[in-house]
């Protein structure tokens, strides 16, 4: 009957149930500026057919650092729908059209995506929302990417950046995270070159452009010049 969802309703076959499932989640819509213009689903979103025609949506990546400024990497479940298996920063995913999470304004977009990451920490990580308090996140930056996954899924991101030193207990969900490491900034230098370790697009794009630079000043008051950037970073 021409009604997109019966005409999309093969995209999900063969993955995961519980990814399949949250492929339902509400992300918002963004123009190019980062202002809030509608819904779609996870699943729309994350279509490459809809990104090509420029379908753009808000999402976070939290950097975790212990208290012996290790930073902790996640490799992600063979079970994602998108970028199964690859190495990554702790944490990532959207903010959703659900009360809390939202925000036009440069500073309610921060609050949201800082409640979305306390949110997301636990559902991967197992990580408390007590040892991971909102009040703890530095906002960066934000950064405008677009990365093919496997040829039908993909991102296309304004993408917030959160940092958080916290020493916190970590469990896993299986179905979201294979293995974790904590790394030094030479210890994550040497996984680059090791061939067998792969990593998020959007992660090497960090790392190529400001990642070691922050993380050399996190903790010192010359990291205070890196918070609240508000220009949009495209890359
Ligand atoms: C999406 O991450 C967000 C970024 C910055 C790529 P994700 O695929 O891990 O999202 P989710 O965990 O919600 O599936
Ligand atoms: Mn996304």
């Amino acid at each position: 009957n021409g009604d997109s969802s019966t005409r999309e309703g093969g995209d999900l076959e063969g993955y995961d149930e519980e990814q399949v499932r949250l492929m339902e989640e509400v992300c918002i819509v963004l123009d190019n500026d980062d202002k809030p213009i509608g819904s779609a689903s996870k699943k729309t979103c994350h279509l490459m057919t809809n990104i090509d025609r420029g379908l753009l949506h808000r999402a976070f990546s939290v950097f975790l650092f212990d208290s012996n400024n290790r930073l902790l990497l996640q490799q992600r479940a063979a079970e994602k729908i998108t970028f199964p298996d690859l190495w990554t920063n702790t944490c990532c995913s959207h903010p959703l059209g659900i009360a809390g999470e939202t925000g036009a304004e440069l500073s309610a977009a921060v609050e949201g995506v800082k409640r979305a990451a306390q949110r997301k920490l636990d559902q991967e990580l197992g990580i408390k929302a007590q040892q991971v308090p909102l009040d703890k996140f530095d906002f960066l930056t934000r950064i405008h990417y677009l990365a093919p996954s496997d040829g039908k899924w993909g991102e296309h991101e304004i993408d917030y950046i959160l940092f958080i030193q916290a020493d916190v207990d970590v469990n896993p969900n299986p179905n979201e995270v294979q293995d974790i490491k904590y790394v030094t900034p030479d210890e994550l230098k040497s996984m680059f070159n090791d061939p067998a370790l792969k990593f998020t697009p959007w992660f090497k794009l960090i790392c190529n452009s400001m990642l070691f630079e922050w993380w050399s000043h996190f903790g010192a008051s010359t990291f205070e010049k890196f918070k609240g950037e508000k220009d949009i970073r495209r890359m």
